[in-house]
């Protein structure tokens, strides 16, 4: 595979909101481990690299991982550096790789690498599957051996680079932007985002109304022993999730390719008025922005570079997360509180 051929490794934006019921799993956002962590180049005298951490690094082990380029899908290979993260900024002295491959296109040897913060559980300073990633770098660290051929109209030079690829073009090379390799940022993007504000307002009133959070489970006939919000409707609304829901509100979902919840808010017809939903009553409309649906999404924490690496390009985030519809099967997920919503002109499609 080149450089270029990666882009095309960068998975597809999940879609629809299908959910199918299997066995039940939770994810495990564990927080609060310290690792020992490697002992590679921390507080480096002449560092060749430095990564820049943007968010809650405490605890945290940043780690560096080989993209192997001889792979027809995208597969990572070696590690290439475990660093227990003491600041916001990792110095790290590498020189250069041992694992660097020759990209056939190109007529260079290089090694393209992915930083990753994760929770290192069992203090080895090494990531292992399973557990919590924090974060995995949008930018790659790219190391180039000798001269950069066609990649120097990049920018790209011998030694470390950082190069941020443009998911949406076509890998020309108006897709790459050039960053600094002593100041390559990684985000903490896989945080578990533990809490969601869904508030806005109704512009169409009617007797009688009330707004249940409705889990996706109910609609592939499951059931739940309570609803996570429940309330008569009126002119306002304002609904606060916090924390991982309960189990039974939560089952696997083919396209997200793992166990989540997903909560509809409805807008339904109380008709016996006991001020609950349940049997009899009659939902009427979905809860809208600019007259798409929207949904609360508990996604797990993440534990594999893969799914790290496509949050990271897609904007997902582990925890609660707002989804909108975009199209008949087309979601796009929304970071952030969902607020200013205005509803009640969205019925339920017949
Ligand atoms: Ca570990
Ligand atoms: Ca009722």
């Amino acid at each position: 595979m080149t450089l270029i051929a990666l882009l095309a490794c960068i998975p597809d934006k999940p879609e629809g909101d299908t959910a199918s019921t299997e066995p039940q799993e939770t994810g495990d956002p564990s927080t609060d481990d310290t690792g020992d962590g490697g002992d590679s180049g921390e507080a480096a005298s002449d560092p060749d690299l430095a990564w820049e951490i943007r968010g809650d690094w405490e605890g945290a082990t940043l780690t560096m991982h080989a993209i192997d380029l001889g792979a027809d899908d995208l597969t990572f290979g070696a590690e290439l550096a475990g660093v227990e993260v003491t600041g916001s900024r990792v110095e790290l002295e590498l020189g250069a790789p041992t694992d660097l491959q020759e990209d056939p296109k190109l007529g260079v040897k290089l090694g393209v690498y992915v930083g990753a913060l994760h929770d290192d559980d069992d203090g080895d300073g090494s990531f292992d599957e399973g557990e919590a990633l924090r974060g995995v770098s949008t930018v790659w660290a790219v190391y180039v051996e000798g001269d950069p051929g066609g990649l120097g109209k990049l920018g790209v030079v011998e030694g470390w680079n950082a190069l941020l690829a443009d998911v949406s073009g076509k890998g020309g090379a108006e897709d790459f932007e050039l960053y600094d390799p002593l100041a390559i940022p990684i985000e903490t993007n896989l945080a578990v985002n533990e809490t969601l504000l869904i508030e806005g307002e109704v512009v169409k009133t009617a007797p009688n109304q009330g707004l249940v959070l409705a889990p996706y489970v109910l609609f592939d006939g499951g059931s739940v022993q309570a609803y996570l919000y429940d309330e008569p409707m009126g002119t306002s609304f304002s609904i606060a999730l916090d924390g991982e829901p309960p189990a039974d509100h939560q089952a696997m979902n083919v396209d997200f390719g793992a166990v989540v919840g997903m909560e509809v808010p409805l807008l339904y017809a109380d008709n016996n008025g006991d001020g609950a939903y349940n049997e009899g009553d009659y939902p009427s409309s979905y809860v809208c922005d600019g007259g798409l649906p929207i949904y609360a999404v508990w996604m797990p924490a993440v534990t594999d570079l893969i799914t790290g690496w496509s949050y990271g390009y897609w904007g997902m985030q582990p925890g609660w997360i707002g989804m909108k519809q975009s199209g008949k099967d087309d979601v796009a997920f929304v970071t952030g509180d969902l607020t200013g919503l205005h509803t009640g002109d969205c019925p339920l499609a017949p």
